[in-house]
């Protein structure tokens, strides 16, 4: 059998090898160097070594969680492991992406047109804070949000898929950034006003800032069924015109209530180039500005009891009625505050001061109290109640200069807050209030995040630095740098800088972290999918059924893709017609991914394996346009390629149909026939060797045997139609459909190596062969 086996693998190789398949026979020979040369001609201390071993994922090797960050005004998301920071994922949000289709099919085409503002298509998103979806305040993995500050809206990603399904845009705010957290069960996604301005679209002068200027904040409900959020169900709460900063919910006694800061209650409105002081002194001026506290249970009550007023079609519950029905008040909080962050158990709400050196912990207990004494220290201009700061503060805490955002440790009581101006970033124990460790950091740290480090229970061991500059960290690249995002081990008593992690694409704000096990994603849509709606493709197509309809003006092409061809492969359209080219990919294969791609046109799809997409090309000139298969998807994916041929108007045939370049004889056909009967041997070895192990107990080598399996009966399908040729000694056809019948075999053959190679370097063992069919 053994022996066999070997020859058998001698011709696969040869024959893989001769179509470009590369098969690897050898063991790579390691470099003879020990550690200690390699850390001798580096320059590595033991420390360095240290910190490799702990990021260091071998080939194959996978990481313990997964970031979701921010992408900046790349309006991305940017997936990427932790501990080894291999980035795995952009995903595409607010912004077309080419690679992805993103922008360039007709499906999520539809979905970016949901984000125009006023009107008008928006190119880009300035993301900063993602949330992934809970349950009882745990991580949950199935959705994903992300906001946009510069064109208030969300977006929704479901990480089944980790496409983006809907952006919702905010209908009275003209910039946010207080978003997107969610509820402990996601029933709400919160957004908040950044600059504020007035809720109608109109002009509104600015001197009438303070009647007319308003913040607010927006609870979008969110449908988890759906995977979808519901403008209809949702509603606002109006703010002053503080310029809200962030937001977070309460969770456990503080479930119920959402608490958002603000850096310019001064109420300043600028204006330098007219000799008054700029917005930085004007919003700096007082000692403190105002946390915003909602009841937003409340709020949701007021709304579905019709108390909220419609403006631009959407409801919005007034300060007044917030106030009167005791759902809204404020605290003070220190100089220029940023972050709102509420602790694992929601007892406490930490607040920084960016012109203070102190966090500010707040107990909600205590908030509680005096609200229910009707204890308060003031109002507001707007009437709403103001606590008394010291009443509330459970701890005030020295940490550094510039304090920023704070996320929480898996030891009870410890949070690490960002540092910025220090470049630092601080442990600290925020129930007894006492500083424990600092870490400098390279350089000015925004925000900061720890494994799932704003849940219920964070799972502690590692933070990541989000670092706004990078100066001398990399290789210089011009003029802009890159982000540096730097992982830190958090296991120990004394934090310790593990990795630096260049980011190119956008600042990234905020990141969160989840345990990798907590997310399912799927590896294939069912055949046929629109997967920007979740449903059925209404341009699906089946193997055999690919067609070409003409409605009208309108050219619908129902094609396929499969390897290693594109079905039609010549289309003949007139001058001034639309060509939607519907694509679905029949592939079962997980990673056989083809694109399309037309020549002199936008039409740019990545169709993954079950998939539908659709592009739309405008026949508006006469001419020739070859399109192909831009994805390196097997041996013959050069001829996975096709012509479009616009006909001028009223053109007439003239001549002879045109000749290909080669016809085939008897001698061509029985050559290719002898060919494929020899690979026939070696698949047969193949399925041999495969069905004598347990491959059965290997789900990736059963998903390898049914897409081999369906290539085999492809290659039946072909020799069948060689075979009808045949008969007709039409031996050019013939030629032709053993050539194809040969495809598939090589395909067939691809995929047996690899699940050979699977089973071997997984421990495969032989079992009692089963009757062969
Ligand atoms: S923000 Cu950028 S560092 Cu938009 Cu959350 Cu604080
Ligand atoms: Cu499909 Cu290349």
């Amino acid at each position: 059998m053994g022996r066999i086996m070997n020859i058998s693998w001698k011709k696969t190789a040869t024959a893989l090898v001769a179509l470009g398949i590369g098969v690897s026979l050898g063991a790579s020979s390691w470099a003879a160097d020990t550690l200690q040369d390699v850390m001798k001609k580096r320059g590595l201390t033991e420390k360095d070594v240290l910190a490799a071993a702990k990021t260091y994922t071998p080939t194959g090797g996978r990481d313990e969680f997964i970031v979701f960050s921010s992408g900046g005004q790349s309006g991305q998301v940017i997936v990427y492991g932790v501990p080894s920071m291999r980035i795995l994922k952009y995903i595409a949000v607010f912004t077309p992406e080419p690679w992805q289709g993103y922008g360039f099919d007709e499906e999520s085409k539809a979905v970016l047109a949901q984000g125009r503002i006023r009107g008008k298509d928006i190119n880009f998103g300035d993301t900063h804070h993602p949330a992934v979806s809970e349950t009882n305040g745990e991580y949950d993995g199935q959705f994903l949000f992300i906001n946009d500050k510069n064109n208030p809206r969300i977006a929704v990603i479901d990480l089944h898929d980790f496409e983006t399904k809907q952006i919702v845009v905010n209908p009275i705010m003209k910039s946010e950034h207080g978003g997107a957290f969610v509820t402990p069960n996601t029933d709400y996604v919160i957004e908040a006003t950044q600059y504020a301005g007035p809720f109608e679209m109109g002009y509104v002068p600015l001197s009438q800032f303070n009647d007319k200027y308003r913040g607010a904040v927006t609870y979008w409900k969110f449908n988890r069924e759906k995977g979808r959020i519901e403008p209809e169900n949702s509603f606002s709460v109006e703010l002053p015109p503080y310029s809200q900063d962030l937001s977070d919910f309460g969770k456990g006694p503080s479930d119920g209530w959402s608490f958002t800061n603000s850096f310019c209650s001064e109420r300043y409105i600028g204006g330098i180039e007219s000799g008054r002081p700029p917005f930085e002194a004007g919003c700096s001026q007082k000692d403190t500005d105002f946390l915003h506290v909602v009841n937003w249970k409340k709020a949701e009550e007021l709304f579905k009891a019709g108390k909220a007023q419609m403006i631009n079609d959407h409801p919005v519950l007034s300060m007044k009625t917030m106030v009167d029905a005791g759902a809204l008040f404020l605290v003070p909080e220190p100089k220029s505050p940023h972050g709102s962050d509420v602790s694992p158990d929601g007892k406490y709400v930490i607040v920084s001061g960016k012109l203070d050196s102190h966090t500010y912990v707040y107990s909600f207990e205590k908030m509680m109290a005096l609200l229910k004494a009707k204890d308060f220290a003031g109002t507001d201009p707007y009437g709403i109640p103001i606590l008394d700061l010291k009443k509330t503060l459970h701890k005030q805490v020295q940490v550094g200069l510039g304090p920023l955002h704070t996320q929480y440790d898996s030891k009870p009581c410890v949070a690490y807050t960002s540092i910025y101006v220090d470049s630092q970033v601080t442990k600290w124990d925020y129930c007894e209030g006492k500083v424990l460790d600092k870490l400098s950091i390279h350089y000015n740290i925004g925000h900061l995040m720890a494994m799932e480090g704003d849940s219920a229970s964070p799972k502690g061991k590692y933070l990541v630095a989000l670092n706004k500059l990078a100066i001398d960290r990399f290789n210089p690249v011009g003029p802009l740098h890159p982000q540096n995002h730097q992982l830190i081990d958090i296991s120990g008593d004394k934090m310790q800088l593990l990795y630096d992690m260049p980011l190119p694409l956008g600042e990234p704000h905020y990141a969160v972290a989840i345990s990798a096990d907590k997310l399912k994603p799927g590896v294939r849509y069912k055949v046929g999918w629109n997967s920007r709606t979740d449903q059925k493709h209404e341009f699906r197509t089946r193997p055999g059924r690919e067609k070409i309809e003409v409605k009208g003006n309108d050219v619908h092409v129902y094609g396929s893709l499969i390897r290693s061809h594109i079905t039609p492969e010549i289309i003949e359209v007139e001058e001034g017609q639309n060509v939607y080219f519907h694509m679905t990919n029949l592939e079962r294969a997980e990673d056989e991914t083809h694109g399309f791609a037309v020549y002199g046109s936008n039409v740019n799809l990545s169709v993954e394996p079950g998939k539908t997409a659709t592009g739309k090309f405008v026949a508006d000139q006469p001419g020739v346009f070859p399109y192909y298969c831009t994805e390196f998807c097997s041996a013959l994916h050069l001829e996975m390629q096709g012509y479009l041929l616009v006909k001028p108007k009223g053109y007439k045939e003239t001549g002879a149909k045109g000749a290909e370049g080669t016809t085939y004889a008897k001698a061509d056909y029985e050559k290719q026939h002898k060919t494929n009967v020899d690979t026939q041997a070696v698949i047969d070895s193949v399925v041999g060797y495969i069905t004598s192990r347990n491959f059965k107990d290997f789900p990736p080598v059963v998903a390898l045997v049914e897409d081999a399996t369906d290539q085999l009966n492809f290659a039946a399908d072909a020799k069948k139609r060689m075979e009808g040729f045949v008969a007709k000694e039409d031996w050019h056809n013939a030629t032709l459909w053993a050539g194809q019948w040969w495809q598939y075999q090589v395909k067939a053959a691809d995929i047996g190596l690899r699940a050979k190679t699977y089973l071997d370097q997984n421990g495969a063992v032989e079992v009692k062969q089963e009757t062969k069919k």
